[in-house]
């Protein structure tokens, strides 16, 4: 299987260079009919301008049927590699680059864990994607989100530093290629640094972090922590010209750490 992405990942790891990923909801960048709205160009443009490294399509909840029309669009407008994150076993683009292959190993629910990827194996081995197996860990960000309400299962409580690390660690002997610690899309309180720094010295894999980041300064400090990947979503629905800041925030991070 074509793992250009994933050795990509990698590449910057080593390298000790942090990546910065734009998260878009299908459902907030396109119109009824699925014509991508002017908020994607616009996302599109700011994102090449600024070297967005990845972006992430997808959310815990998608309404509308539009995620082919939306990864297409991305795809026909610039070079930047597509990867799902798909909130549920129906989203997936044959269109798009890579796919998170999320197995939500910080709960107990066996469909999260392994039960929907078997009801949806053949669908995902035939689109050809990219699959990068995620181990993904919820944490509490001080307010119910859709993902902890849709996973049914507890988060991680944000200040047990050392059961973050152990699941991280589970993951990677089970043989997922990345972690990604989420606080959940619009997450109060972000993933303290202190969880992250604790998980990333912990495993070899590049962890993503995401939730809840709406300050450039705090994604600095989550790659000084260890964190490979940043992913933004709200903060740039909010406030579009985030991207650039969190774009040089995260690029200015050079170095291999903890
Ligand atoms: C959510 O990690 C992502 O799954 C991004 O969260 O939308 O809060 O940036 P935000």
């Amino acid at each position: 299987m074509n793992q250009t992405i994933y050795k990509e990942l990698c590449r910057r790891k080593n390298e000790g260079k942090r990546s910065f990923a734009v998260l878009i909801d299908p459902d907030k960048v396109t119109e009824a009919d699925g014509l991508a709205s002017s908020l994607m160009d616009e996302y599109i443009r700011l994102s090449v301008a600024a070297k967005v490294d990845y972006f992430l399509v997808g959310g815990s909840l998608v309404i509308s049927n539009h995620l082919d029309e939306c990864v297409q669009h991305i795809k026909r407008n610039c070079d930047i590699p597509v990867i799902l994150f798909p909130g549920s076993p129906s989203q997936i683009s044959r269109y798009a680059d890579a796919l998170l292959y999320l197995s939500l190993i910080s709960g107990r629910n066996p469909e999260l864990l392994i039960g929907q990827h078997v009801v949806s194996a053949p669908a995902v081995k035939q689109s050809g994607l990219e699959i990068m197996p995620t181990g993904y860990i919820v944490v509490d960000g001080g307010a119910p989100t859709t993902v902890s309400y849709i996973s049914n299962a507890s988060p991680v409580p944000s200040d047990k530093n050392e059961i973050a690390m152990c699941t991280a660690m589970a993951g990677e002997m089970l043989g997922m290629k990345l972690i990604y610690m989420d606080a959940g899309s619009g997450a109060r309180r972000p993933i303290t640094e202190t969880m992250i720094h604790a998980v990333a010295r912990h495993i070899e894999v590049p962890l993503i972090v995401g939730g809840g980041i709406i300050e450039p300064e705090k994604a600095y400090r989550n790659c000084k922590a260890g964190a490979n990947v940043i992913v933004v979503g709200n903060a740039i629905e909010k406030d579009a010209s985030l991207i650039r800041e969190m774009s040089d925030a995260v690029h200015s991070v050079l170095n291999v750490e903890g």
